[in-house]
């Protein structure tokens, strides 16, 4: 029976996993590389903005059910949630991984379970194996050299959770587990069914690494025919918004929305993985990632034509966050939008972003500054929607008339 869990890396699957397993009654050790963020969770509080999350981290904190620290210790199941991003040839980098399956490597016990969570490239749970097998030589990988009291366990459960429904997600979504073989994936099983209400969904880790990054790479693929139908549309001159809406009343048909590209760390990521892993197979997947990416700097020449026409605009960005109602900047297609404008110095750039305090470094120029919303609408002369967050719904229409307004979202 799992008693104790160490949770590798706290960031936005990390310290939510580490809450919820807490909050269900596991001793649960959080580790990260970051001692500022070791010292905020330390204090009951969440270091990213998810919500009810810091609600969950302060009880979890507060009922002695969870500690962090930059070093792991012992337990019964080992979770890798860290990052694993692209390098600049969008070749995956599993240095993360590696380094945080080497930082467990003096805990590793027999019986373990590790479980990698992060989203990978294919092969990856087995690579894993493969550094345990190197480092641990007295512990047992797989099932036909040891027996059951001699080795560990490793599995890949890929995260699904959507950011702004984690704390939900996380209990209520199916999971996907596959183990490097069969005893693997049945003991990452016997963990998850202690605190997951969804299906649990058995296979093997190959299986499970592929069908977490088709999951992403088939919404890309939508979100790129509708970029593309955006593109269309503004050419012939029609709504594209109206025309979506209207094809979406037959039965078989459900577009999804365009917008001013794609963002996050998953979707705009996570198929680079295939494209590397099968670069002549992957014509439609790699096509779908450069319509996407092509959408930001789309934006940035409609914003430059409507400016022509004034001596030194003031430009309102409303939102930098990769989607709505989210804190999270990373891939944003808002920020490498306004980093353009930035540099392009047109004119006064007025960035409304109520979900962080300070602007990301590379916007920190004279001609840009972190504004409030009225403030902002009420001094520019182009108004550019970029993020459809609730609070943008309460801006006041009568002041847009004036102004000249770039709606990415389909939303004013
Ligand atoms: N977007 C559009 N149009 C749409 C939908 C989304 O332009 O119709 C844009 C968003 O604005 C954003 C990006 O796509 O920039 C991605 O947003 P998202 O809401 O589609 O997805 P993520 O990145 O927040 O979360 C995804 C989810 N995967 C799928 O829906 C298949 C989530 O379940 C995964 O757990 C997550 O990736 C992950 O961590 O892999």
């Amino acid at each position: 029976m799992v008693k104790k869990v160490c949770v590798l890396g706290l960031g936005y699957i990390g310290l939510p996993t580490a809450s919820l397993l807490a909050i269900k009654g596991f001793a649960v050790h959080g580790v990260d590389i970051s001692q500022h963020t070791v010292d905020l969770i330390s204090q009951g509080k969440a270091h990213i903005h998810e919500p009810d999350l810091d609600i969950m981290v302060k009880a979890a904190v507060q009922s002695g059910q969870l500690a962090v620290s930059t070093e792991p210790v012992a337990a019964d199941v080992f979770v890798l949630a860290v990052p694993t991003p692209f390098l600049e040839d969008q070749k995956p980098d599993l240095s993360y991984v590696h380094q945080a399956t080497m930082s467990i490597m003096p805990y590793l016990q027999p019986g373990n379970i590790v479980v990698l969570e992060s989203t990978s490239p294919v092969g990856t749970t087995e690579r894993i194996a493969g550094w345990i097998a190197e480092s641990r030589p007295d512990l047992g990988v797989t099932e036909s050299l040891h027996n059951e009291c001699e080795r560990v366990f490793i599995a890949h459960c890929p995260e699904r959770v959507m950011p702004g429904q984690i704390l939900r997600e996380l209990v209520e979504n199916d999971r996907i587990i596959g183990g490097i073989d069969s005893p693997s994936t049945q003991k990452a099983v016997e963990f998850y069914q202690q605190f997951v209400s969804g299906m649990i969904l058995e296979t093997n880790s190959r299986t499970a690494e592929i069908a977490k990054l088709v999951e992403n790479s088939f919404r890309d693929v939508n979100i790129a025919f509708a970029n593309e139908l955006s593109l269309i549309c503004d050419h012939l001159g029609i709504n594209v918004w109206e025309m979506i809406r209207l094809a979406n009343h037959h039965p078989r048909v459900n577009i999804l929305q365009p917008g001013p590209g794609v963002g996050g760390h998953c979707i705009a990521v996570d198929p680079w993985f295939l494209v590397d892993a099968a670069p002549e197979q992957t014509r439609l997947i790699h096509t779908a990632r450069v319509v996407n990416d092509y959408k930001p700097g789309y934006i940035v020449e409609r914003i430059k034509q409507r400016a022509e026409r004034f001596k030194d605009p003031v430009i309102a960005c409303l939102g930098l966050s990769f989607k709505a109602n989210i804190d999270d900047l990373r891939e944003s297609p808002s920020v490498k939008i306004a980093e353009n404008l930035s540099r392009l110095t047109i004119g006064t750039l007025l960035v409304v972003e109520p979900h962080i305090q300070s602007l990301p470094e590379s916007l920190r120029q004279e001609h840009v500054h972190l504004t409030e919303l009225e403030e902002a609408i009420r001094r520019s002369d182009i108004v550019v929607l970029l993020v459809n967050h609730d609070m943008f719904q309460r801006i006041d229409r009568n002041l847009l008339k004036e102004k000249i307004v770039l709606d990415t979202r389909g939303f004013l």
